[in-house]
């Protein structure tokens, strides 16, 4: 089966494709509008904002066709933005024309306490039935977005699943062959891939009956994410391999620490049950990833078996290379996303950004947070902030934003802030982390990953008292990193602060705990897992 792939190059659809050929088909990109009319199935991944999308499809003379082919009742898949760009028009893009097949506008979520974009996994509840959800038996599938489609009598029609995230919202359309979600099945594991393959296997003539609908009784949750982070860079020895710090020093007996392969390692995690994968290219800040091709190659492979979300980070920043040609932070950032990335991390030059915003006031919109944000999405730009404790006898010795620590600091200290650094940890910079993660969130970022210098590869538990702060910062998720040594550090952290992730490295590097006993003890203590 060849199936056509609408991919108008505004982002991560490699992960469509990987998903499509491990289903073994085989795929074919629209070349022209006739594509659209001719294909016996269309796939159409919506990546970016919803004026990008917009936009590029009417660049492209696309409209019209993709109208036809609904109008025709043509197998049609629509993913996450493509969903919403059935409609008549979105808040995201003022002004911006949907393709007004579904009547209506999508709308930002609106919910108290509740971190936008909603960005993990979620349920869904069928409202009918549907041949692609034959196999569909409540598990939780990957949602990542901050516009939603609306419940309204007029689209009852079409409405196919609602899911619960502050309010009940639209998660999935359905009308004959046409057929859309909000959620990402090529990045929610082994339920999404069964979903996709229904399409796949799906002829329009044998519209199969389903099994009944299955209302759950009570509403769809969002679960807690638990992330493995492999950190990247290369040996002495010129060998890309996966090391860990200790505080971030990541030499041990004068040798960088090899821990594994990230490829290999990246497949068995996800088979283990991450909810996600986090790869950190950290020496990217003094070499261009661009340049080494290695980390590139490394999110290809890993992409062709890892069906939940990969984030990148490490050298997202403007740079000159020996030739005298510029890259923008959006050109690196398209890079990885055509890798195979679907989010990627800012760590230095977050800092850089927030310190000239604090000192002009002004947003220039063309800091590495906002371009990439204005063009992908705040969803796809995650802030990874690298601080260190800084004790203070009393708040009247600092501007910074202090907290009163139950851990005394070396001379007794009762209170410390938290110092952003730079290039690893190598740097402190006069800038907290309040600082940082709010202004962050203003320039676009859409999600904090919060490492901790200090707790880094110790194995004595998250830095509770930091993650709080941050939470009560921003109103975007955050990800509790560095410090992990047990599964009772992830039940604390999750039941002592209002996280909506945690990440760890070293203690499934070093096999001392496994993903799938993390998840086990974090459900049996009645936190909300898939
Ligand atoms: O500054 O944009 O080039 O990004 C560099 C990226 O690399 C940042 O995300 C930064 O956090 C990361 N990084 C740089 N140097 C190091 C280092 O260790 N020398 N990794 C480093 C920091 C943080 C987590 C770690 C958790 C969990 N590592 O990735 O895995 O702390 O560890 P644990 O569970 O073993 O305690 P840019």
């Amino acid at each position: 089966m060849v199936i056509t792939l609408l991919d108008y190059g505004a982002g991560n659809v490699r992960s469509v494709r990987n998903a499509i050929r491990k289903l073994g088909c085989s795929v074919r990109d629209v070349q022209s509008p006739d594509d659209i009319l001719t294909a016996e199935k269309l796939i159409f991944p919506g990546v970016g904002s919803f004026g990008l999308v917009m936009n590029r499809l009417r660049e492209s003379g696309y409209i019209a066709p993709l109208r036809q082919r609904i109008a025709e009742n043509k197998p049609f898949l629509g993913i996450c933005v493509a969903l919403q760009a059935l409609y008549e028009g979105s808040e995201e893009s003022p002004g911006v024309a949907g393709l007004g097949i579904i009547p209506g506008q999508i709308v930002r979520f609106a919910v108290k306490d509740l971190a936008v974009p909603q960005i993990g996994w979620n349920g869904i509840k069928l409202v009918k039935q549907s041949p692609l959800l034959d196999d569909y038996h409540n598990e939780k599938l990957y949602f990542v977005h901050s516009y939603h489609a609306q419940i309204a009598a007029e689209t009852k029609d079409w409405t196919l699943a609602l899911t619960d995230y502050g309010r009940e919202f639209v998660s999935a359309v359905e009308k004959g062959n046409v057929t859309a979600f909000q959620f990402h099945p090529e990045k929610s594991g082994a339920a999404g891939l069964r979903i996709l393959a229904r399409y796949l296997e799906t002829s329009s003539e044998t519209i199969r009956v389903s099994t009944p609908a299955v209302f759950p009784p009570d509403k769809t949750k969002i679960a807690k994410r638990i992330i493995a982070c492999l950190d990247v860079r290369s040996n002495d020895h010129g060998d890309l391999v996966v090391t860990k710090g200790d505080q971030y020093d990541v030499r041990h007996e004068g040798e960088v620490r090899n821990l594994g392969k990230p490829v290999e390692l990246a497949k068995r995690y996800y088979e283990e049950g991450a909810d996600e994968v986090t790869f950190l290219n950290i020496t990217g800040f003094r070499d261009f990833p661009l340049a080494d091709q290695p980390m590139m190659e490394v999110l290809e492979k890993a992409s062709e078996n890892v069906f939940v979300p990969l984030t990148i980070g490490g050298g997202i920043r403007e740079f000159t290379d020996s030739a005298n040609k510029s890259y923008s932070a959006l050109d690196v950032a398209s890079a990885y996303f055509r890798a195979g990335a679907d989010k990627i991390s800012i760590g230095s030059d977050a800092v850089y950004t927030v310190e000239e915003y604090l000192k002009s006031g002004k947003k220039t919109g063309k800091s590495s947070i906002e371009q990439i944000s204005i063009v992908y999405g705040a969803q796809a730009v995650v802030v990874s902030v690298d601080p260190r404790r800084v004790y203070v006898a009393s708040p009247a010795e600092t501007s910074h934003a202090v907290l009163q620590t139950v851990f005394p600091g070396p001379k007794g200290e009762q209170y410390c802030w938290y110092q952003c650094t730079v290039k690893g940890g190598r740097e402190g910079r006069d800038l907290d982390v309040v600082q940082l993660v709010t202004t962050c969130e203003e320039l676009g970022a859409g999600e904090i990953l919060l490492n901790c210098i200090d707790r880094d590869g110790t194995n004595s538990g998250f830095d509770l008292e930091l993650i709080n702060m941050v939470k009560k910062a921003v109103s975007i998720p955050v990800i509790a990193s560095s410090g992990a040594g047990n599964a009772a550090h992830f039940i604390d952290v999750f039941c002592k602060t209002g996280t909506d992730a945690a990440l760890a490295a070293g203690i499934f590097h070093r096999q001392e705990v496994a993903i799938g006993e993390v998840k086990e003890a974090v459900r049996s203590a009645g936190i909300e897992i898939r």
